[in-house]
């Protein structure tokens, strides 16, 4: 039987054990949208993880949608991530950053000479993000025409090949929680005719090129996808998440990544009933790579879902801020600290880098 504890491969990535930290947002960036040296420790700390995913950074300047969101785009965040990747390498551990573009999920305020976002339509999301000014309502977006995808695509080839040159070991394509690429999937928000919208093929076919071009450029053994097929966040569902998932991983099977990450139910909700009104199982049944599952496991669900093959890896997320030694805990069966929710997002060090890891 299979232990959460052993280790994997996951395409060209050899991991010490199952057990991931799930991409978090904790808006502490330095200037320039730099990770500094608080997000070198916060990882260091965190580096006896199988897998770290480090947080979604924008693409480029138009991808970002909150205040203090590391990017991957410019030298100056490339050689930041460099202190980190090196931090998790010299601690034995790995490391893949998680590739982001909000879409329609932003404020002119954080985008280049105040800049309406873009998606795959002009409707307002129902939502807020949190700017300079606090939290304020999203702004309208801008339809992407159709000759701008290319632009688009260059800026995720771009951006994988910056993570690798930081030292990362691959990257996670966030196509999850209602951001660009599952505004172009989902039909409750595109309404474009084209090659981009209607059909269930068009809706997915920004994902495919993008996962083309980043596979093309980095080696599909160094690249990872995130979906979230149930999860409303900041738009209803898809009118047919099991036929559209279906196909998407259908469509990714045979590009031969190196693991597919799957958010079950409302993302950070809990478990059920959302979770098992979606049949995940037959994504599984169709993805040949690792398995990852992520959403509020408790240590038994993680190590049974695992043994029962359901899972090849799991991530945890909340678990993952407070603890920093979680894979100890969980192995050990030890008490995990306890969550400071309200310093999850922005600030210093408290609540980010102050968890303590028990005494060796
Ligand atoms: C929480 C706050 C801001 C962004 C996601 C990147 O949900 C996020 C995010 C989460 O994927």
């Amino acid at each position: 039987m299979t232990s959460l504890f052993d280790p994997i491969q996951i395409g060209d990535i050899a991991l010490s054990n199952r057990i991931v930290m799930a991409p978090l947002t904790r808006n502490r960036a330095i200037a320039g949208n730099v990770a500094g040296p608080l997000t070198v420790e916060y990882y260091r700390q965190r580096a006896t993880a199988g897998l770290i995913i480090a947080e979604a950074s924008q693409i480029s300047p138009m991808a970002q949608g909150y205040l203090a969101t590391p990017g991957i785009h410019s030298p100056e965040q490339i050689a930041g991530w460099r202190q980190v990747t090196d931090a998790v390498h010299a601690a034995g551990g790995k490391i893949v950053l998680q590739l982001w573009h909000v879409g329609r999920i932003s404020h002119t305020s954080l985008l280049p000479d105040g800049a309406a976002p873009v998606s795959s339509t002009d409707k307002v999301a129902n939502a807020s993000t949190f700017t300079s000014d606090g939290f304020v309502p999203v702004s309208t977006p801008r339809a992407l025409r159709d000759d701008e995808i290319p632009g688009l695509i260059e800026d995720y080839r771009r951006a994988a090949r910056n993570a690798i040159d930081a030292g990362f070991d691959g990257v996670e394509l966030h196509a999850a929680n209602t951001y660009l690429i599952e505004q172009f999937l989902r039909d409750s928000v595109n309404d474009r005719s084209g090659p981009y919208g209607g059909s269930i093929a068009n809706r997915a076919r920004l994902l495919l090129e993008v996962v083309e071009a980043i596979t093309k450029e980095i080696g599909a053994g160094r690249t990872g996808i995130r979906l979230s097929p149930m999860t409303t966040f900041t738009a209803p569902l898809d009118s047919d998440p099991q036929a559209l998932y279906g196909y998407v991983v259908e469509q990714l099977a045979p590009f031969g990544l190196a693991y597919l990450h799957v958010i079950e139910g409302e993302t950070g909700g809990t478990r059920t009933p959302e979770a098992k009104a979606f049949d995940y199982e037959a994504l599984h049944r169709a993805f040949p790579g690792a398995w990852m599952l992520n959403n509020g496991y408790s240590r038994d669900l993680a190590i049974e879902n695992v043994a029962a093959g359901k899972a090849d890896l799991v991530a945890f997320g909340r678990s993952f801020i407070s603890t920093p030694d979680l894979v100890r805990r969980l192995k050990d069966d030890l008490p995990l600290n306890e969550l400071q929710a309200d310093k999850l997002y922005g600030g210093g060090a408290e609540g980010y880098t102050d968890y303590p890891a028990l005494a060796a």
